[in-house]
C-alpha cells in the first residue's frame, strides 16, 4: 500500500490540479472505506489524530476546494451569459479571434468582444485602445472606394470599446469598430479622429444578416 501511494503521489507532480485533487480524494475515500471494512489499521498519525480522521478531513477539504473551483467557473459562465454577442449571439463563434492590420509606424488589432490594440512596429510596446462594452447601430454614409472596402451608406453595427489605456493630458482610449458586410474578416482601415479617439473599418461576414442592402445578398438567397 505504501509503495502503491508513494507511485501515485509521484504522478501527481505531473497532473494539474484539479486531476491530483481528484486523485488524493479518491484515495482518501478508498482508505476510509479500507478502514471501516478492517483491511487498513486505523492507527494513530504523528498528530495523535486517527488516520480515520485525517482522511476524512483531507476528503472534506477536497470537496471544499472542489467547491470553491466549480462556484467561480459558474460565476464566470454567469458573466459571459450577461455580455452582448449581437442579434443570435452571432459574435460569440468569433470570440478569443483576433485580425489586425499595418498602418505605418503601428500594427492595429482588433480582438473580437475583447479588446483593440496599438501595437508599435519600433518596440514602443502595445497600446489598449478600449475593452468591448456593447454593440451598437449607427447610420453610415460614405462613398464608394476603388477597392470595395468601404462601409457605404445605410445602417451598421459598431462594437463600442471603451476604457483603454489613458491618454496623455487626455481621456482613456476608446474605439468605435464600424463594420459592414464582406467576405472575409478584415480590418480595413484605422483613424484617430480626435486624439485618442479610433475608428476601425472592418468587413466581415458576421454583419451580413443584420444589415441588409442593394447588393450584398443574405445567406437565403445563397
Ligand atoms: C501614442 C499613440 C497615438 C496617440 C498618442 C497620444 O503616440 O497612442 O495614437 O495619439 O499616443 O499621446
Amino acid at each position: 500500500m505504501a509503495e502503491l501511494t508513494g507511485a501515485v503521489y509521484n504522478w501527481e507532480a505531473y497532473l494539474p490540479q484539479a486531476a491530483s485533487d481528484f486523485i488524493r480524494e479518491q484515495i482518501n475515500v478508498l482508505r476510509i472505506w479500507a478502514i471501516d471494512n478492517g483491511i487498513l489499521a486505523d492507527n494513530r498519525a504523528a498528530a495523535g489524530e486517527s488516520r480515520l480522521v485525517t482522511a476524512a478531513r483531507e476528503a472534506l477539504d477536497a470537496a471544499k476546494n472542489d467547491i470553491t473551483s466549480k462556484t467561480s467557473s459558474l460565476e464566470e459562465q454567469q458573466r459571459d451569459l450577461e455580455k452582448d454577442y449581437g442579434a443570435d449571439d452571432i459574435f460569440r463563434a468569433l470570440k478569443g479571434k483576433c485580425i489586425s492590420t499595418d498602418a505605418g509606424e503601428y500594427e492595429y488589432e482588433l480582438c473580437w468582444i475583447d479588446r483593440t490594440s496599438q501595437k508599435s512596429k519600433k518596440g514602443h510596446g502595445n497600446t489598449n485602445m478600449g475593452n468591448f462594452v456593447r454593440i451598437d447601430k449607427e447610420m453610415a454614409d460614405e462613398g464608394e472606394r476603388a477597392d470595395g472596402k468601404s462601409l457605404g451608406k445605410g445602417e451598421r453595427l459598431v462594437l463600442r470599446y471603451e476604457n483603454g489605456q489613458g491618454c496623455w493630458n487626455g481621456p482613456n482610449r476608446k474605439t468605435d469598430v464600424w463594420l459592414t458586410c464582406a467576405e472575409k474578416d478584415e480590418v480595413w482601415r484605422v483613424s484617430e479622429s480626435e486624439k485618442c479617439v479610433y475608428k476601425m473599418e472592418v468587413g466581415t461576414p458576421a454583419a451580413c444578416d443584420a444589415v441588409q442592402e442593394p447588393g450584398v445578398r443574405t445567406k437565403d438567397e445563397l
